[in-house]
């Protein structure tokens, strides 16, 4: 199929006249389909005929990570087990995932996202694109996979963890696109750089995200890969990779409002602040499997709703500035220090007085665990210490997906507050 733009030059009108149309159509499926949200609209005294399009938006309830979690894991399915297809699911903040279901319909749609964002940035179906996001639970690989696939690219699934292996078919399956997070592709450009074979590459664009990341990154990736490389959000709850991304003017991340509908609020008062930063919160417009109304996504931003140079009137969603809770993403893995905090206790030993510090070091995150013994005498026995080193290591491995380097710290060694602990020193500086 060839990707006809015709959608994301809407005028403003038309654009809200459709969105305002479909929201009255999702309200209804939800109020009918989901008890949850059934109950959430009594209590606030509302029926989908209260709902008669943008305009009354502000009356809807949010959906927050924790109704998420109160309803896991199928709770805010719309439709039936046999009409899903399939599950995708992300780190919450301790124990369980946070889940995402989708019919049929509900991959095609966020197959043609993903292929809308591929086509704006120039990739075509001569294209030969490595998927380097992980393939799995995570939605950046399949997610990347069928966008790509659907505008007819050739796609290489590498999934990850083997840069060698992706660095050999990249150069002899003459691939010129890659999709992965962007603290990856520097990597994987340090490494050409360092073997010498960087001639040896015919990349010519990079679709990067999962991960926040900053316009002096792509300057260095752009700079020492000879390629263009583009922003690209979203997150498992709303579909995966494809909710937005950015056109050649790098002037913040095009979202696809025919499908999600975007506002700004004050994260404190939960206000609409449409002309100011704030938290982006999200309604899918067409989704079918888990359909969600004003979903906080904790990333704060701002949203322009001015055309674009490049000629496209759909929103800008700006640079993220950061989020509203201490979700760190580390390697593409989102982490919650109560994650590692609930790690640490698992062990015998060791207290819950820990720091994480998080760094990234020629262009790889690293994380360091430091966390206080009960008692120094585990520190004085070197199999005791060995031991607890590497249960602690262990644990960690096994709740959060990534290895830490660990160090075992005397009682007190940490400063421990009165107020609120702090946990995290990221050193990375990934906002702007
Ligand atoms: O990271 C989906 C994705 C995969 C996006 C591949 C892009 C590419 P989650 O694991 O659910 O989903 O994490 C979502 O990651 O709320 C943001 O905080 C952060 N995030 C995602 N993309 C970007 C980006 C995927 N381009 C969370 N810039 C989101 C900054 C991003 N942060």
């Amino acid at each position: 199929m060839i990707w006809n733009e015709t959608k994301e030059c809407m005028s403003r009108d038309e654009i809200e006249t459709m969105q305002s149309a479909r929201l009255v159509k999702v309200v209804n499926r939800v109020y009918h389909n989901v008890p949850y949200y059934r109950n959430k609209m009594q209590q606030l005294g509302l029926e989908p005929g209260d709902i008669h399009g943008l305009e009354d938006l502000h009356k809807l309830p949010f959906t927050t990570y924790e109704d998420l979690r109160d309803t896991y894991p199928f709770g805010l399915a719309a439709v039936p087990k046999s009409e899903v297809v399939r599950l995708h699911a992300s780190s919450g903040t301790t124990g369980k995932p946070k889940i995402a279901v989708y019919t049929r319909r509900d991959i095609d749609i966020w197959a043609e996202c993903v292929a809308r964002c591929m086509t704006m940035i120039g990739i075509t179906r001569e294209d030969v694109i490595q998927v380097a996001y992980g393939y799995g639970l995570f939605t950046g690989g399949l997610g990347a996979h069928y966008g790509a696939e659907e505008m007819g690219a050739l796609v290489i699934p590498m999934s990850t963890g083997n840069t060698q292996k992706l660095i050999t078919m990249m150069i002899d399956c003459e691939a010129t696109a890659i999709a992965c997070t962007p603290s990856y592709l520097l990597h994987v450009a340090e490494t050409l750089k360092a073997k010498n074979l960087l001639d040896k590459v015919k990349l010519k664009y990079a679709i990067c995200g999962a991960e926040p990341w900053t316009d002096s990154m792509r300057k260095q990736m752009e700079d020492t890969l000879g390629i263009k490389a583009y922003d690209i959000y979203g997150l498992t709850e709303i579909c995966g990779p494809g909710v937005a991304t950015d056109c050649q003017y790098h002037k913040g991340l095009h979202i696809w409002e025919d499908h999600f509908l975007p506002e700004i609020i004050d994260p404190v008062t939960m206000e609409q602040t449409p002309n100011e930063s704030g938290e982006l919160v999200i309604t899918t417009l067409t989704k079918e499997g888990m359909p969600l109304i004003r979903y906080r996504t904790k990333d704060l931003t701002s949203i322009d709703k001015t055309k674009c140079e490049c000629g496209r009137t759909m929103a800008r969603i700006q640079r993220f500035k950061g989020r509203t809770d201490d979700m760190l993403i580390i390697k593409g893995v989102n982490v919650f220090p109560s994650q590692v905090e609930e790690a640490v206790l698992n062990v015998p030993g060791v207290t819950a007085h820990y720091m994480m510090l998080v760094d990234r070091i020629d262009n790889e995150d690293s994380l360091e665990v430091q966390v206080e013994v009960e008692n120094t005498d585990i520190l004085n026995d070197a199999n005791l210490k060995q031991d607890t080193y590497n249960k602690v290591r262990k644990e960690i491995r096994r709740t959060i997906g990534l290895h830490a380097d660990i160090t075992l710290l005397e009682p007190k060694a940490l400063e421990h507050s009165q107020g609120k602990t702090k946990h995290v020193t990221d050193n990375r500086k990934l906002y702007q």
